[in-house]
């Protein structure tokens, strides 16, 4: 429809603070613009980390979230991929199709909108939350912690209607983003040895991308022992707690393993344990991947010899994925059982309980909550 909504949603009005359950505004949506009644939402560290106050691209006030699937409750001009009624996943990183990074086989970086999703704004460089008479800002192009949210055209993916999208909503992050990582920014090849730095939802999920790929072994290391039983579900052959241990973590991994794994990847976002996966990989021929992102202006290093002598560092982001072409894929996987969602969704919570979400997230007790509408 054309009308404004009012609806509740959970608006974070400044860092370091709870979120706050409020009655919105939602403008109708403008040209390329689709609004969409969010039905589910995942709770992710990222939402975490901008609401804590050190994310540098942080606007507030501002409705959070960017794990979301919802249903198309009406679209703007010009829009023509999809109508109200559909299913959708909200991408945070769009795809246009025709700017140099769609049209690269090498990466899923859209730029397109870029610049104004970074400063939480749409498109046209305005904004369709408000609040007691205050504009709120958008969030990763998503803003999926509100009943209803407008994001770009080119950030919605439509998906099949029989997908549950109570689960499919992780798609729009950790989990495709694990699995991406292994198959598309990897590229492991069947009778690999893989280590997985952190048992998270992300890196949980590189262990069942390591599984279906084939790898031989699959090496789970995390401070957390609590971790290992659902690693070991989702494929992982080894559990090594580096807490046990009093040698750097990479010299262990390295005397288990003949020298090291074929690949590494780094699920957690601290420095030191990136430069650890990168030294944990095989000489000659080890890639380690850095998925955890670490805090504003930290540098990673290590010995440059470390490279020279063959071993390779590379990042992924969403897994690589093209987020409107190539996540519908995933979603089929998800409903033939290939892949695995429902296993790491610990606990669901309504819309009035999303700092529970929050707080079970920061507790360790959640390898994913999601916020139900
Ligand atoms: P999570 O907090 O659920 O998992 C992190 C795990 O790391 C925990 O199990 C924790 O016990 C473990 N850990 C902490 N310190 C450790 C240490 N020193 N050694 C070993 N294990 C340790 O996080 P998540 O949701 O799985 O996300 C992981 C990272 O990936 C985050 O940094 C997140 O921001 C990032 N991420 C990146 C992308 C991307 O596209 N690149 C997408 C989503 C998330
Ligand atoms: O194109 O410059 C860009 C930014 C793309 C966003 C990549 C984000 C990857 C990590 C996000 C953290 C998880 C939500
Ligand atoms: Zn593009």
């Amino acid at each position: 429809s054309r009308e404004t909504i009012t609806c509740k949603a959970a608006v974070a009005w400044e860092a370091k603070a709870p979120v706050s359950i409020e009655t919105i505004e939602v403008a109708p949506p403008g040209p390329n613009e689709v609004r969409v009644k969010v039905v589910a939402t995942g709770v992710c560290h990222t939402d975490a980390y901008t609401l804590s106050g050190q994310d540098s691209e942080g606007v507030f006030p501002v409705v959070l979230g960017h794990e979301g699937a919802g249903v198309v409750e009406s679209i703007g001009e010009n829009v023509s991929h999809v109508a109200p009624g559909d299913h959708v996943i909200m991408a945070y990183i769009p795809e246009c199709g025709h700017c140099k990074f769609c049209k690269s086989t090498k990466t899923n970086l859209c730029s397109t909108i870029r610049a104004t999703q970074g400063k939480g704004l749409m498109p046209d460089g305005t904004v369709r939350f408000s609040c007691k008479g205050k504009k709120l800002f958008h969030y990763m192009g998503t803003s999926t912690f509100a009943e209803y949210t407008v994001v770009a055209d080119i950030s919605v993916v439509k998906i099949r209607d029989d997908a549950p999208l109570d689960k499919v909503c992780l798609l729009a992050c950790g989990i495709t983003t694990g699995i991406g990582a292994v198959r598309k920014s990897c590229k492991v090849e069947a009778g690999s040895s893989v280590a997985v730095f952190g048992l998270g939802g992300v890196g949980l999920s590189v262990i069942q991308g390591a599984k279906i790929a084939g790898a031989s072994t699959i090496y789970a290391v995390d401070v957390n022992p609590g971790k290992f039983d659902i690693a070991k579900q989702m494929g992982a052959t080894h559990f090594v707690n580096p807490k046990a241990h009093s040698e750097p973590i990479q010299k262990v991994l390295v005397g288990m393993t003949d020298g090291g794994f074929d690949y590494t990847f780094e699920c957690i976002g601290r420095t030191d344990t990136m430069r650890a996966a990168l030294e944990a990989c095989h000489k000659g021929w080890g890639e380690s991947c850095i998925i955890g992102v670490a805090g504003a202006g930290q540098e990673i290093s290590t010995r440059p010899f470390q490279l020279v002598t063959g071993r390779v560092w590379r990042g992924s982001a969403f897994g690589g994925y093209k987020s409107r072409s190539e996540l519908p894929t995933l979603i089929d996987e998800y409903l033939k059982g290939e892949v695995k969602i429902d296993e790491l969704i610990t606990k669901t919570y309504p819309l009035d309980k999303t700092n529970d979400a929050f707080d079970d997230m920061h507790s360790g007790k959640n390898i994913r909550g999601v916020v139900l509408y």
